[in-house]
């Protein structure tokens, strides 16, 4: 594959959709347009499964139903959407993607992280991000600005020490592989984070142009 795959990541509330809007932007300006998609989701049948997992049910969905439901609209999002993109040789940019799934259904959920590496193998087979984009905030902070957005879905109704497991669990798989993450402190002013993306835009770009 000869695109490059990069994915936005962080715990709610952290920036991450503004911020892809803001980075994208940037490589259009520089002539290098993405593939901008979203986890879960991307395509209309990942989407359909998205709108099971965020929503409400009056019966509690099972930790295993919602991480197989993570990888059915994965396995359809990658096979639809992604490979095709990168076989293009397209700039994809993913609003979270499986370390999102280490996070929330192994830290947040307590599900083991080697049945995670099962399905990961299974339905990526070697596909991974070129490099993963952490927007770190403190969970207070970013409850806060998630909070004041919209009504809550199924995952943002957790309790705070969830959240603190999400990030912690983001910030170890920063540091155990530092040359696909980035981390960036999101929590400053709007301004302040999209400074903080000028140097992985031009990183990307010279990535693009090689
Ligand atoms: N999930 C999972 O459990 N397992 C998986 O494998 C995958 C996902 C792939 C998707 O929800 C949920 O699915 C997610 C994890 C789970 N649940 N949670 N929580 P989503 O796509 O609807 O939402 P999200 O990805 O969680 O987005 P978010 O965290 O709620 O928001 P964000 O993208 O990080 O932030 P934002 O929308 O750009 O900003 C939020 C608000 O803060 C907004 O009003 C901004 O204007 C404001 N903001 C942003 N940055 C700043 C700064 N720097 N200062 C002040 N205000 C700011």
């Amino acid at each position: 594959m000869s695109g490059l795959f990069i994915t936005f990541e962080g715990p709610e509330g952290a920036g991450k959709s503004t911020n892809l809007q803001l980075f994208a932007a940037a490589l259009r300006e520089a002539g290098c347009d993405p593939l901008l998609t979203r986890e879960p989701g991307g395509t209309p049948i990942a989407e359909s499964i998205r709108e099971v997992l965020l929503s409400h049910h009056d019966e509690p969905m099972c930790s295993d139903a919602e991480l197989l439901l993570m990888f059915a609209a994965r396995a359809q999002h990658i096979d639809r959407l992604i490979r095709p993109a990168l076989a293009q040789g397209q700039v994809v940019i993913s609003d979270r993607f499986t370390d999102a799934t280490y996070a929330y259904q192994g830290a947040g959920r307590g599900i083991p992280t080697q049945r995670i590496a099962v399905l990961e193998e299974w339905v990526q087979g070697s596909l991974r991000p070129d490099l993963t984009v952490v927007f770190d905030v403190p969970v207070d902070i970013g409850m806060q600005r998630a909070r004041a957005r919209s009504e809550l879905d199924r995952f943002e109704v957790e309790q705070q020490s969830f959240f603190e497991s999400v990030r912690r669990c983001y910030l170890d798989r920063a540091a155990a592989e530092p040359d696909r993450y980035r981390v960036i402190d999101a929590s400053g002013s709007l301004e302040q984070v999209a400074a903080a993306m000028h140097p992985l835009i031009a990183l990307v770009l010279e990535r693009w142009h090689a």
